[in-house]
This record gives structure tokens, C-alpha cells and sequence, in this order.
């Protein structure tokens, strides 16, 4: 697992090289935002099963046939799988906002999971489309929070789209 910082100490360090002006450049950038990541992950704390439950309502509004005799959230095991699934996803995304890095979604989350996914036959759209979801709604609070730039917040939840989405080449 990695965070913003020591992936940068990492790369100087292999280079044998002194922090140059870029470093510092993202070093400052890193702790300007600190204090807002620190805010918009204990507001997904406070707030994860209201988060999962209204992006998973709205999933299902904008997608109803997943919950259809066939569909990937109809049962009440698939409907809690898929739900459960959100919720680490939410989960992920803040140790990641807070790390400022990706790489623990790399790690715990993403690997292996297209392949789960595709080989359950969950589709991996309406995944996207709930993952976002749940971005927006951060994105939202945090605003009403008094947190101007928001853009951070984009990052895990847009990897993690990212990645899932990829095709195979
Ligand atoms: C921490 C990292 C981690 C992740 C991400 C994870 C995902 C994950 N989701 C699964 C299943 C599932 N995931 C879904 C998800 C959905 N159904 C829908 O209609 C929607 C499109 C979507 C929700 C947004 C469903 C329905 C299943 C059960 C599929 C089945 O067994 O038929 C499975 C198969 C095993 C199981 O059922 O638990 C895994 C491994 N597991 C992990 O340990």
C-alpha cells in the first residue's frame, strides 16, 4: 500500500536524487488538500450506509431491471451483494482519498475483480454507474460543507471506473 508520500520518496530515492522543486510543488499541493481529505473521509464515515443506500436507490430507479426476475439484484442475495459490493467500494475510495493515492484500490479492491465479475456475469455498467453515484453525493456534501475544490474527490471514485470499465485488448 502506498499514500502520496512515500510513492514520492520512493521514486527520489531510487533515482538517489534531492527533493527538486517538483517534489516539493507536490508535496505542498499534498498537504494544501490535506486538511479537506481529512474532512470529506470522516464525512463518508459518518454518513457510509445513507451514501450506499440513496446511490443504490437511485441505481435501481435509473436501472430497474436489475431488480427483475434475471436481472443481477434481483433476490434478496444479489440485492445485498450488490450493495455490499458499493459499500466497499465506498470504503476503499476514502482510505484513498486520505492517502492520496490510488494504490490501495490497485491492491484490495481491483485485482482480479473484472474477471469475478465478468465470469458471475455481473455487469460491470450499472457498477459504474452506482460508483459514481455515490461520487456525486460526496461531492455534494462536501461542498455544502464549505469545501470549494472538490476535484480530489473525483480521483478514487473515477479509478476505480477506470480500471473496472477497461477492456480486455
Ligand atoms: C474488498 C474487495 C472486494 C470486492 C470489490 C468484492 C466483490 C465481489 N462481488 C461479488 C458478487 C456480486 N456482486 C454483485 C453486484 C451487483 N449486482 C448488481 O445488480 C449491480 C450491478 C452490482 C452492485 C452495484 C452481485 C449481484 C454479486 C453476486 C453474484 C452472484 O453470486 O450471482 C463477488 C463474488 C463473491 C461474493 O458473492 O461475495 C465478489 C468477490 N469482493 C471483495 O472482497
Amino acid at each position: 500500500m502506498r499514500d502520496a508520500i512515500t510513492n514520492l520518496i520512493k521514486n527520489y530515492d531510487i533515482a538517489g536524487r534531492y527533493l527538486d522543486r517538483n517534489a516539493i510543488d507536490s508535496l505542498k499541493s499534498y498537504f494544501q488538500s490535506g486538511t479537506d481529505r481529512i474532512a470529506v473521509a470522516s464525512m463518508i464515515t459518518a454518513n457510509a450506509a445513507t451514501i450506499v443506500r440513496q446511490a443504490g436507490a437511485k441505481l435501481f430507479e435509473e436501472v430497474p431491471e436489475l431488480l427483475l426476475p434475471g436481472g443481477y439484484a434481483y433476490t434478496t442475495r444479489r440485492y445485498s451483494a450488490c450493495l455490499r459490493d458499493m459499500d466497499y467500494y465506498l470504503r476503499y475510495a476514502s482510505y484513498a482519498l486520505v492517502a492520496a493515492d490510488t494504490n490501495v484500490l490497485d491492491e484490495r479492491v481491483l485485482q482480479g475483480l473484472r474477471e469475478t465479475y465478468n465470469s458471475l456475469g455481473v455487469p460491470i455498467g450499472p457498477t459504474v454507474v452506482g460508483i459514481q453515484l455515490m461520487k456525486d453525493a460526496i461531492k455534494d456534501m462536501a461542498f455544502d460543507a464549505g469545501i470549494e475544490k472538490t476535484g480530489f474527490v473525483d480521483e478514487p471514485f473515477d479509478h476505480l471506473t477506470r480500471e473496472l470499465s477497461e477492456r480486455d485488448v
